[in-house]
């Protein structure tokens, strides 16, 4: 009796919890900035439900067999059953169905995401690095690799309303690159080039966290994402410009005094 009422708090509680988190928050997910979120965040709420029915379902079950054949209750001797073939192919082709109705119907959502890639060049190129995120710009000429790229960290801006191609590395173990606001999650692999791409539509300033387990300070790999309407996005990209050429040109006017 008290272990089949034990058994029920703990998922009323739990359904509680789910409940009552969005009444006080507003919202479950962060509030999405991108194109393609809507489409994520749909099939997020929908697998919730699913599962969440086949939860309820299942704990009410437990609950039931419990309180039902609690020893208090007992009128002989356990009956023993064999198992049932049919009962076992029931639950073994239900799950399988969903799970391919599910592979089927998301697939469509992965191919934005993670196949059709917008053609241009990249934007900005994300270096994960414990613990911080490294950016390069391709500089005036528009080509990452050349001697005038913009370099810097935890503070990326992007136009808002364009297609934005992140170019991500990692320069020593697996990040992953996540832009809560724009549903954008990519593992960073040392070794590998990962094109990550996105449509941000609202201006602000969101958070790029770190979401694989990397070392002690994993908490502490945070930086900043801001969008920006074009016309302030390429004032940054001047400012930053000229902030990086004042501090190279330092040096170089030193030594030349210095020759002199
Ligand atoms: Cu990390």
């Amino acid at each position: 009796m008290f272990w089949a009422l034990l058994f029920l708090a703990v998922p009323v509680l739990g359904v509680a919890t789910f409940v009552v988190y969005p009444q006080v928050r507003g919202h479950w997910l962060p509030q999405d900035v991108s194109t393609h979120g809507v489409e994520i965040d749909r099939l997020f709420y929908f697998i919730l439900a699913l599962t969440g029915v086949v939860f309820v379902a299942t704990e009410a079950l437990l609950f039931w067999f419990m309180w039902k054949y609690d020893r208090a209750n007992a009128r002989g001797p356990a009956s023993y059953v064999q198992g049932s073939h049919t009962l076992e192919v029931v639950w073994t082709i239900i799950p399988a169905a969903t799970l391919l109705f599910l592979a089927i119907y998301q697939m469509n959502a992965w191919a934005d995401v993670k196949m059709r890639r917008p053609l241009m060049d990249p934007t900005v190129e994300v270096i994960a690095r414990q613990w911080e995120w490294r950016f390069r710009y391709p500089g005036r000429d528009g080509k990452l690799g050349t001697a005038d790229d913009l370099f810097g960290s935890n503070d990326v801006h992007v136009p808002m309303d364009e297609d934005v191609l992140v170019q991500l590395k990692s320069m020593d173990v697996l990040h992953s690159f996540a832009l809560p606001e724009l549903r954008i999650k990519q593992d960073a692999v040392p070794g590998m080039k990962i094109p990550v791409w996105f449509k941000a539509i609202k201006p602000g300033q969101y958070e790029i966290v770190c979401m694989e387990h990397c070392g002690a300070r994993h908490y502490a790999m945070k930086g900043r994402l801001t969008v920006e309407p074009r016309a302030e996005y390429e004032a940054w990209l001047e400012r930053k410009y000229a902030e990086q050429e004042a501090t190279q040109a330092l040096p170089v006017a030193a030594a030349t005094a210095a020759e002199e």
